[in-house]
């Protein structure tokens, strides 16, 4: 076991855990990826560490490169190891590619978790081998793929992932049979809804639920409006009324009036939405479910039983119990009186 690499390796797997602690500073929202780099010396010390702060700012790479010269001086990345947790980009974007300015600074090897997805960007991994560097692919990759699910979904399937939200009673009803839904949940499942809101780029809601709830869609924190706001987007034919709360949204109000999603998610991905949050209502909410289309479901359960025709989801087409459509619990919460399920469609 003389070997370098076999030798090096706890260090760079615990420099990718760092990496990604590091990627996850970086905001949520918007068209780039949450990207962490740490560069190790030749002797396995941490001599820089950069992560992404969003769209048109430095990568993580060349962050880690600024820090490492800082602190080390212009050569300190000759010979050093820089670890990421997506490959490097090799194309000029609204910042230029990783994969020269690791080359320009001498690293001379690079380990990092997930290949980049991006048609446009992809191929660093490829370049920096062809100058000579040692290049590892997949480590940690199943950890740098959960965190950053949204964004690959997003950018594997051109469209913006989808998470669909829903507070109901414990009998899974959204509404009274009068349509009366204000707060079914306490308040700490409403703060974690906003702080969700606000890790979007968009919010959609039917125009039923603008009619039925005067909805502001806007994500808010203790102290007014938290500092990102997703856009907010309304489906369906019927007219959003002047006065509707909705129009002092910071944002501009995007309308669709037709029903196919399939084109409502090409159109916001086109704008640069990498994430939607649907909020309904129950209409809205199986329309995406029933399409396939809900990537992550986000349900908060309130201890009350309404009983009655509101259910919160619509039709979803489940003929018979072999329709059904099967998930993945990944996260059970307490959230004040309330609970929190995180679930995704089960693997076919
Ligand atoms: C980032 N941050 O740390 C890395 C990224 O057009 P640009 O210059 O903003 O490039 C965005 C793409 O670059 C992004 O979609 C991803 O494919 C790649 N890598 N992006 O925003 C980073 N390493
Ligand atoms: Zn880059």
């Amino acid at each position: 076991m003389s070997d370098t690499n076999d030798s090096t390796a706890p260090a760079e797997a615990a420099a990718l855990r760092r990496a990604l602690e590091l990627a996850l500073r970086g905001p949520r929202h918007g068209v780039n990826p949450q990207v962490g780099c740490v560069l190790l010396s030749a002797t396995g010390d941490v001599i820089g560490e950069g992560w992404h702060r969003g769209a048109g700012t430095p990568h993580a790479e060349v962050a880690a490169l600024a820090d490492a010269f800082a602190r080390h001086g212009s050569g300190a990345a000759r010979g050093a190891t820089a670890v990421v947790t997506l490959e490097p980009c090799d194309h000029h974007g609204r910042t230029g590619p990783c994969s020269l300015a690791l080359i320009d600074a001498g690293v001379a090897r690079v380990v990092y978790g997930v290949d980049d997805p991006g048609a446009a960007s992809s191929g660093g991994g490829e370049r920096m081998r062809g100058a000579g560097l040692e290049v590892v692919a997949g480590v940690g990759a199943a950890e740098v793929q959960e965190a950053i699910r949204p964004w690959l979904t997003a950018v594997r399937c051109h469209r913006p992932f989808v998470t669909v939200k829903w507070a109901s009673s414990l009998d899974g009803r959204a509404a009274a049979a009068d349509g009366s839904s204000r707060w079914i949940t306490g308040s700490e499942a409403r703060a974690d809804v906003h702080r969700r809101r606000s890790d979007a780029d968009a919010v959609v809601v039917g125009i039923g639920t603008v009619l039925a709830d005067d909805p502001e869609l806007t994500a808010r924190g203790e102290g007014g409006l938290l500092p990102h706001q997703p856009a907010p987007v309304v489906l369906g034919r019927r007219a959003v009324p002047d006065g509707a709360r909705l129009h002092e949204h910071p944002l501009p109000l995007r309308r669709f009036e037709e029903h196919d999603l399939d084109a409502v998610l090409a159109a916001l991905y086109e704008d640069e939405v990498r994430s939607v949050f649907v909020e309904g209502g129950p209409t809205v909410a199986s329309a995406f479910v029933a399409a396939g289309l809900a990537d992550e479901l986000v349900v908060y359960l309130a201890p009350t039983l309404i009983g009655g025709p509101v259910t919160a989801l619509g039709e979803l087409g489940v003929d018979g119990i072999g329709a059904q459509r099967r998930l993945t619990i990944t996260g059970v919460d307490r959230l004040g009186d309330d609970l929190r399920i995180v679930a995704r469609p089960a693997p076919s």
